[in-house]
């Protein structure tokens, strides 16, 4: 996969040459190039921003130099790049999208800072390559470079080899849905606190079904808005035992009133 990060801080990105993202990029499976957008302005000062149209606070991202950095990154034959702008208005970034963007010849990060970047950037690329705008949670930060490293780290993990046990990508947190149950290793008693007896059992049946069961109760505490998206058929006799007193499945999941 080859990607583009264009930012005003490429400093910022320095982690991406460390652990399984440095080693990705090492064996080649990651071709990443950091980008300085001031490359693409041309006044003494290498002004990048500029004061809103209609008033208001902060400043805004001129369109010159990102057009100038996106015509010198999209190939002018061959396919473009899908546009990924971070940004607290995007639509929220999850497990899904991360698996979206690791199928991706080619990913180009476009990283905002102050109020966000000229409209007419994006509606311009819209025209020329998909773009989509993606936001990390509902909290602001100063600018997309943070959000950049997070989806670089979630979407790295995703592309083939890059895991030594792509089984670990089946079973962890999100994939089905629900919540990981907790995890645990030697020695079996810490500080007065024992490892829960079935996971030293050997019981393979039973350790599956302990871990189901923990499970649907960790979702149940702290994700309700996850459970809830799952269908009641999901649940069978041994999960409705384990959801007992949890306030799940509701009767809106298609339950008997
Ligand atoms: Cl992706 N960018 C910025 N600037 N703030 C955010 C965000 C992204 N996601 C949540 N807050």
């Amino acid at each position: 996969m080859r990607v583009d990060i264009v930012s005003i801080f490429p400093e910022y990105f320095a982690p991406l040459e460390l652990s399984l993202i440095g080693r990705a990029r090492a064996r080649g499976t990651l071709q990443l190039d950091v980008h300085d957008l001031r490359t693409w302005t041309h006044d003494v000062h290498r002004t990048v921003d500029d004061t809103p149209y209609g008033g208001g606070p902060g400043m805004v991202m001129r369109p010159e130099p990102w057009g100038q950095a996106l015509d010198a990154l999209v190939p002018a034959d061959g396919p473009a790049p899908r546009l990924l702008v971070p940004t607290p208005t995007g639509a929220p970034f999850t497990q899904a999208l991360a698996h979206e963007l690791a199928a991706e010849p080619h990913l180009l990060f476009a990283c905002g800072r102050y109020e966000g970047i000229d409209q007419r950037v994006l509606d311009h690329a819209a025209e020329r390559m998909p773009v989509t705008e993606v936001s990390l949670g509902d909290y602001v930060l100063f600018g997309g470079e943070v959000a950049v490293l997070v989806i670089m780290e979630a979407v790295t993990r995703l592309l083939p080899g890059v895991l030594g046990n792509a089984g670990s990508l089946d079973e962890e947190s999100h994939a089905h849905g629900l919540l990981e149950a907790p995890v645990y290793t030697k020695p079996p008693l810490w500080r007065g606190h024992e490892v829960p007896a079935v996971l030293r059992s050997g019981d393979h049946g039973r350790i599956a079904r302990w871990r189901r069961d923990e499970s649907l109760r960790r979702t149940a505490g702290r994700r309700p808005d996850m459970l809830a998206a799952m269908p009641a058929e999901t649940f069978d006799k041994h999960d409705l035992a384990a959801l007992q007193g949890t306030g799940f499945p509701q009767s809106s999941q298609g339950m008997a009133e």
